[in-house]
C-alpha cells in the first residue's frame, strides 16, 4: 500500500525533514505519488491531561488523541504529547489505512502495557549485527517501547563479565544504541555474572558497578542483572560465610548497583527462581530485601509457559512486593526446542494482565527474521489485549513480515509448524483432511477419497514449491525456515502416497514398500512440521 501523506500542520517543536523520516520508519510515505492520499495536521500538546492514563494510573510519554476525518484524504489531526506518542500516531495512522480499520472521530489512544520488549536472550548463536538493527526497525514499526540485549552466548556479558567489552564489540553496540536512540527505542542490556561471582568480594562487586557503568556511559537506557541459570545455592565458601542465602547475596548485590547507578537508568533483576508458583521462599526472600525501585523478570508457571493468568501475577507481586515484568520465553526456540520453528501466534496471555504487571519482554529465536511473525503478534496484544485476536493478528504478522505474495503459501505452512509451549502441534487443515480421508474410505464415498487427499498434497506441494523457490520476497526469512521448508515439501509427497496407495484395500505390497520408505524419511528427519497427525496416519495405514 501506497499513502501520499500530506502535513496540513506540523508543529514548530518537530523539525519538518524529521518528521518526514519518522512517517517513513512508521509505513506512511511522505511523497506524492499513486496511492491512498491522508491529510494530517499536527499538534503538540503539553496538556498534562493528555499525557495521563486512567486506567493504569500513570503519566506517559505515548499517549495521543486521533482526530480522523470521514475519509483518510480529508482533514486529520493529531495531539502528541512527545517523540514517542508522535510514533506511535504515525504507525497507528499506518496500521489502520492497511487493514482498512479506519473510524472517523476522536480517539484517545495509547499502550495497555508500560514495557513492551524484544529480548536477544536465547542460547545459541546470537544476532548478526544487521539483524540486530533490523530489529529495531521492525520493534519501532510494531510498538514496542524496549530491547534486551543479552544472547547467552556473548562473552562479555556471561562467561567473562570481568573483562571490558572490546573495541569492536563496543562499535556494534554503540551503533545499535544509536539506532535504538533514533527510533525512540531503550535499550536494556543485561549482563550474568552470576556463573562466577563471588557476591562477598569488594573486588566482584567493583568489576561488576564498573561493568555496568560503562554500559551506561555507552548508552544503555536501562539495565538487566540476570541471574538466570546458575546453581540454586551459594557456592563459594566465603559467600556460604558471609550470607544466610542466596536471595540476600542476590539482593544485596543488586541494591548496591541500585545505589551508584544514575537514578534515571531503571534496573531489573532476573532471579535464580525465575518461575514457578510466584511465592517460593526465595522470592519472598529476594522481594523483602530488594529495593523497591527494582523490578523482577519472571516467566510464569514454567518456563515456557503454556498460559499467564492475572491471579497468577498478582500473587507474584503478593509475595515478591512488587508486579511481574514478565520475561515471556516466546517464541524462543532454543536447547530442548531446537526442532520446533515457533512462527505461530501469541495465545492464553490474560486479557488483563496489563494491570498486573509492569510489561512483557519476549525471548525471540536465534532466527531473527522468522522470529518477527510472532513478535507481530505479541506487539499486538501488548498494544491493547482486550481486543487481541490471535488469528487475524497472525494472518496480518505473517503478510508483514513475508509479504502480501507470500503470505497464503506462508500461511499453509505456519499452518503446519504450530508445535510450541503455546499451542498444540496438531495442524488445522490437515486433520481435518486426512480425517476426512478416513471417514470416506470408512463411511463415504471411497472413490472420491484419494482424488481428495491428492489435491490436499498438490495445494501443500504448490505452497512448498513456492516458499522454496527463487522468487520469495524475504529471502532472509526463507533461508531461515529452510529445513523446515524441506520437511514440508517431504510431507507434500507423503500426503501424495497416502492417496495413491491407501485408498486401495488391503494395501498392496507396492503400497506397504511405498508407505514405510517416506515414513522413514519423515522419521529420520528431527524437525517438527505436521504434528504427529501425519506419521501417525501413515504408521496406522502400514500396519
Ligand atoms: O528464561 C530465562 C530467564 N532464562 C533462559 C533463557 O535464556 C532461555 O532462552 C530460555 C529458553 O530455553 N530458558 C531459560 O531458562
Amino acid at each position: 500500500m501506497t499513502v501520499t501523506l500530506r502535513w496540513l500542520s506540523t508543529p514548530p517543536e518537530i523539525d519538518r525533514n524529521r518528521l518526514d523520516e519518522v512517517a517513513r520508519q512508521s509505513g506512511l510515505v511522505p511523497e506524492s505519488g499513486p496511492g491512498t492520499d491522508l491529510a494530517v495536521a499536527v499538534t503538540w500538546s503539553a496538556d498534562p491531561g493528555l499525557a495521563y492514563d486512567p486506567v493504569h494510573r500513570r503519566s506517559s510519554d505515548e499517549l495521543y488523541m486521533l482526530h480522523l476525518g470521514a475519509v483518510p484524504g480529508d482533514e486529520s489531526a493529531v495531539t502528541v504529547t512527545g517523540n514517542r506518542s508522535l510514533r506511535w500516531a504515525l504507525v497507528d495512522l499506518a496500521d489502520r489505512l492497511r487493514s482498512q480499520r479506519w473510524v472517523p472521530g476522536p480517539h484517545r489512544c495509547g499502550p495497555a502495557f508500560q514495557i513492551r520488549g524484544v529480548i536477544e536472550g536465547f542460547y545459541g548463536p546470537p544476532w548478526t549485527h544487521q539483524a540486530r538493527l533490523d530489529m529495531v526497525d521492525f520493534t519501532a514499526r510494531n510498538r514496542f517501547n524496549t530491547i534486551l540485549y543479552s544472547p547467552k552466548d556473548d562473552p562479555f556479558l556471561r562467561r567473562n563479565w570481568r573483562t571490558p567489552l572490546d573495541a569492536e564489540s563496543r562499535g556494534r553496540l554503540q551503533e545499535m544504541i544509536e539506532r535504538c536512540r533514533d527510533r525512540d527505542i531503550g535499550l536494556m542490556i543485561g549482563v550474568s555474572p552470576g556463573v562466577s561471582m563471588r557476591y562477598s568480594s569488594a573486588e566482584d562487586a567493583a568489576l561488576l558497578t564498573e561493568k555496568i557503568a560503562n554500559l551506561v556511559e555507552l548508552g544503555a537506557t536501562s539495565i538487566a542483572l540476570l541471574l538466570d541459570d546458575i546453581p540454586d545455592r551459594l557456592q563459594h565458601p566465603a559467600d556460604i560465610d558471609a550470607f544466610p542465602d542466596l536471595a540476600t547475596a542476590h539482593a544485596g548485590t543488586a541494591n548496591r548497583v541500585r545505589d551508584v547507578m544514575a537514578s534515571e537508568i531503571p534496573l531489573v533483576v532476573c532471579p535464580t527462581i525465575y518461575w514457578g508458583n510466584g511465592d517460593e521462599e526465595y522470592i519472598s526472600r529476594l522481594g523483602d530485601q530488594l529495593d523497591p525501585r527494582i523490578d523482577l523478570f519472571w516467566t510464569g508457571r514454567a518456563i515456557c509457559s503454556p498460559a499467564i493468568t492475572a491471579t497468577e501475577a498478582a500473587h507474584f507481586a503478593r509475595a515478591a512486593r512488587r508486579p511481574p515484568l514478565y520475561w515471556d520465553n516466546y517464541p524462543v526456540n532454543d536447547v530442548a526446542m531446537r526442532n520446533e520453528m515457533h512462527i505461530g501466534p501469541y495465545q492464553n496471555r490474560d486479557p488483563l494482565l496489563d494491570r498486573f504487571s509492569h510489561g512483557v519482554m519476549a525471548n525471540a529465536m536465534e532466527y531473527a527474521e522468522a522470529s518477527k511473525i510472532a513478535l507481530a503478534t505479541i506487539a499486538d496484544y501488548l498494544w491493547d489485549p482486550s481486543a487481541y485476536d490471535s488469528d487475524r493478528s497472525w494472518q496480518a504478522a505473517i503478510a508483514q513480515v513475508a509479504g502480501p505474495a507470500d503470505a497464503p503459501a506462508m500461511a499453509l505452512f505456519a499452518d503446519t509448524v504450530r508445535a510450541s509451549c503455546l499451542s498444540d502441534p496438531e495442524p488445522l487443515s490437515l486433520t481435518q483432511a486426512l480425517q476426512h480421508f478416513g471417514f470416506q474410505l470408512e463411511h463415504g464415498d471411497a472413490d472420491a477419497a484419494g482424488p481428495e487427499l491428492a489435491a490436499v498434497a498438490a495445494e501443500v506441494a504448490a505452497a512448498a514449491d513456492h516458499l522454496l523457490g527463487d522468487r520469495l520476497e524475504n529471502r532472509t526469512l526463507q533461508a531461515e525456515l529452510a529445513p523446515w521448508l524441506a520437511k514440508f515439501k517431504l510431507g507434500a509427497e507423503a500426503i501424495d502416497r497416502l492417496a495413491t496407495y491407501a485408498a486401495s484395500s488391503p494395501l498392496t505390497a507396492q503400497g506397504q514398500e511405498a508407505l514405510s520408505k517416506i515414513l522413514s524419511r519423515l522419521r529420520d528427519d528431527p524437525h517438527r512440521v505436521f504434528g504427529d497427525v501425519l506419521e501417525m496416519t501413515l504408521a496406522d495405514v502400514i500396519t
